[in-house]
């Protein structure tokens, strides 16, 4: 089974892509918390923020420009948007292949829950 997000990435498992790169992934979130909500992703495998480092230095920026890209490209930057990256269980993190939630199209409230 592995990966869930490796899994869509070697399309495996059907995501609705709205970009890919030969680095990154993005794909719609499968439970939208937004009216965009968008999941960013490296095709490497690094399970959580935590587990990065310097080395990473250039895949987490690829993954930002990605995430960024995405809003642009679904219209969000106008308005304004969010990139949110949980990570553990007190940030909530479900999935344990780093992701960027990118999440629009409404006035999103602050602090998070
Ligand atoms: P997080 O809680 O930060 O680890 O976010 C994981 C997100 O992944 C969560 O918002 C729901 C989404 N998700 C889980 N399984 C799938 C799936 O099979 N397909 C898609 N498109 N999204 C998924």
């Amino acid at each position: 089974m592995g990966c869930l997000f490796c899994n869509i990435v070697e399309k495996k498992i059907p995501a609705a892509i709205v970009h890919e790169d030969e680095h990154t992934l993005a794909f719609r979130d499968i439970n939208p918390v937004a009216p965009t909500h968008v999941l960013v992703i490296p095709k490497k495998h690094v399970a959580a923020m935590h587990d990065t480092s310097p080395a990473d230095a250039e895949l987490l920026g690829r993954l930002f420009t990605a995430a960024n890209g995405v809003a642009r490209e679904l219209g969000l930057v106008d308005k304004g948007y969010r990139l949110v990256v949980n990570d553990g269980a007190d940030g909530g993190q479900s999935v344990f292949h780093v992701h960027v939630h990118v999440l629009g199209g409404r006035s999103l409230a602050w602090p998070p829950g």
